[in-house]
């Protein structure tokens, strides 16, 4: 991606939980497209907006190394993709520019719900599964207990009942998917929601013109829906 081009790129999840709405949001805001479903870069049709369309992973990472203007993602992802980057000495700036309001969900523990738990002194010594490795460290380390990861991209859920692990650290939004599983979700550790952010050195004059337009939008947008 051209820094100096005139055309403002924008990350969204391609596919999964967020990108739905994300669509939704630009094209209420007046940004037009057409997105053909195996393509990884859309460009506006009444915009000079292009839509570069990832894996949430990796939208944190391409906002802040510049190689996108802004990005809409979940705060979950945007902390996790941060303390990593920090650890590794990798840039980890962004400007947050908004909330937006979907995406909703929280970080949690959760233990099977057979087992006595007095609170999260009782993991010490113990594993936790979980994506989340970074956001679960940093949240033990501030309670001053001392537990292991296992580290999982995905069915977190079932770790207990295999035995890969004592406990879970996982996403919540209804709490079905803890109760399927025989877990009772203990401390929320995080909340998250959609957010849009933005590269850290300043836009260009046309990018941030469109920037300027754009959040007034939204804004209204957003008013109108409450
Ligand atoms: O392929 P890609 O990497 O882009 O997608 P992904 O599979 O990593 O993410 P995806 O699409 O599942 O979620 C994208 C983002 O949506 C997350 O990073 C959160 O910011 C947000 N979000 C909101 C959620 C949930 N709600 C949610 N409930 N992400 C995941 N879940 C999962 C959770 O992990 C658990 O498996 O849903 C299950 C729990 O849901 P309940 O309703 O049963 O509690
Ligand atoms: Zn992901």
């Amino acid at each position: 991606v051209d820094t100096n081009s005139k055309r403002l790129t924008i990350a969204i999840q391609k596919s999964g939980r967020l990108s739905k709405e994300s669509i939704k949001l630009l094209e209420a805001c007046g940004v037009k497209f057409t997105l053909h479903e195996s393509r990884l870069l859309a460009h506006s049709n009444n915009q000079p907006i292009d839509l570069l369309r990832v894996r949430d992973d990796d939208i944190p990472g391409l906002v802040m190394d510049g190689v996108v203007d802004l990005g809409l993602v979940g705060e979950n992802v945007l902390e996790e993709v941060r303390l990593e980057r920090v650890a590794t000495e990798l840039p980890a700036e962004v400007t947050r520019l908004r909330s937006l309001e979907f995406g909703q969900c929280r970080l949690s523990l959760a233990v099977p719900k057979e087992d006595a738990y007095q609170g999260v002194q009782d993991l010490a010594g113990k594993r936790i599964a979980t994506t989340y490795p970074y956001l679960l460290q940093d949240y033990l380390k501030k309670q001053g207990v001392n537990a292991s990861t296992a580290i999982l991209t995905g069915s977190v859920e079932v770790a207990p009942r295999v035995g890969l692990a004592d406990a879970i650290c996982d996403l919540v939004s209804t709490g079905a998917t803890l109760e399927a599983n025989g877990l009772v979700e203990k401390d929320v550790i995080f909340t998250s929601q959609a957010q849009l952010i933005q590269r850290p050195e300043p836009l260009n004059a046309d990018k941030q013109a469109m920037v300027d337009q754009l959040l007034p939008r939204l804004d209204g947008v957003q008013k109108a829906r409450e």
